[in-house]
């Protein structure tokens, strides 16, 4: 049975006509969208265990690249590989998240989980192996942003929990690059740095699942503006088991080991 924290009856996740449509759209678009995914009583629900540990946030307050790499030094300081971005918003681990709380719920939901697999065609997936990286809630409060990046796994899976003032824009720009095939895409990387590539820009609200291939697409989020801090949940899995980051990953992405 699908936890009653998923709208089902919008979202028919076990229905495989709904599973396949949903796939289209995030070929075609590179993003999927679905909106009131979780009903306002869970969001509020989270948002109300989750605000009150935006003291606790981890903040890093190094530069990255959009690789989110080290830096290589075959490079020179201007080369794609080596341009350094800059993201202020703050983070909470899993072993922070309350074990009650809606959010695993929603994470461990096997019919959430096999919908998942179906929209990404992949045939199952897994949470990490380390006890920080699955769950993570995002915390960027006025001024606050995520810089252009790729991420480390290959799709995301996000939902919105409280919306700011304004600004906090998700821009993107689908399959910039193909992984896969070891592509770095340098040209493309500077060309959406400088601003001369044209971008996506997703609306979406607190309850809005959101889906992305974040390995290939470049994206970021703009500015938070006024008073309320955004709140946003990232789900994160793999496709394979026992999957865990490095330790000098957890080390840049939270501060800490375990
Ligand atoms: O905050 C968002 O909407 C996107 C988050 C994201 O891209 C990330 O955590 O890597
Ligand atoms: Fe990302």
């Amino acid at each position: 049975m699908t936890t009653a924290h998923l709208d089902t009856n919008r979202h028919p996740i076990g229905e495989p006509a709904f599973v396949a449509s949903c796939r289209d759209l995030l070929d075609t678009d590179g993003a999927l969208v679905l909106e009131g995914f979780a009903p306002a009583d869970t969001i509020a629900q989270i948002v109300a265990e989750s605000a009150p540990l935006e003291s606790d946030a981890f903040y890093a307050d190094k530069t990255h690249n959009v690789y989110l790499t080290p830096n290589d030094p075959k490079f020179s300081a201007g080369h794609p590989y080596n341009r350094q971005i800059t993201s202020s918003k703050g983070l909470i681990a899993d072993d922070e998240i309350p074990a009650s709380s809606p959010l695993r719920e929603i994470y461990q939901d096997e019919d959430f989980c096999s919908f998942l697999c179906g929209v990404l065609g992949i045939d199952q997936i897994y949470p990490y192996a380390d006890n920080l990286s699955s769950i993570n809630v995002h915390f960027a409060a006025e001024g606050m942003e995520l810089g252009w990046h790729f991420d480390n796994s290959s799709f995301a899976v996000t939902m919105l929990l409280q919306a700011p003032e304004a600004g906090a824009h998700f821009e993107h720009v689908p399959a910039v690059r193909n992984s896969a095939e070891g592509d770095m895409a340098y040209d493309r990387v500077a060309a959406v740095l400088d601003g001369h590539t044209k971008v996506q820009t997703l609306e979406f609200e607190p309850g809005d699942l959101v889906l992305f291939r974040g390995r290939d697409a470049m994206h970021r989020v703009t500015p938070t503006e006024g008073g309320t801090t955004r709140l946003l949940v990232v789900f994160a899995y793999n496709d394979q088991p026992g999957v865990a980051l490095s330790e000098s990953a957890l080390e840049t992405f939270y501060g800490r080991t375990c």
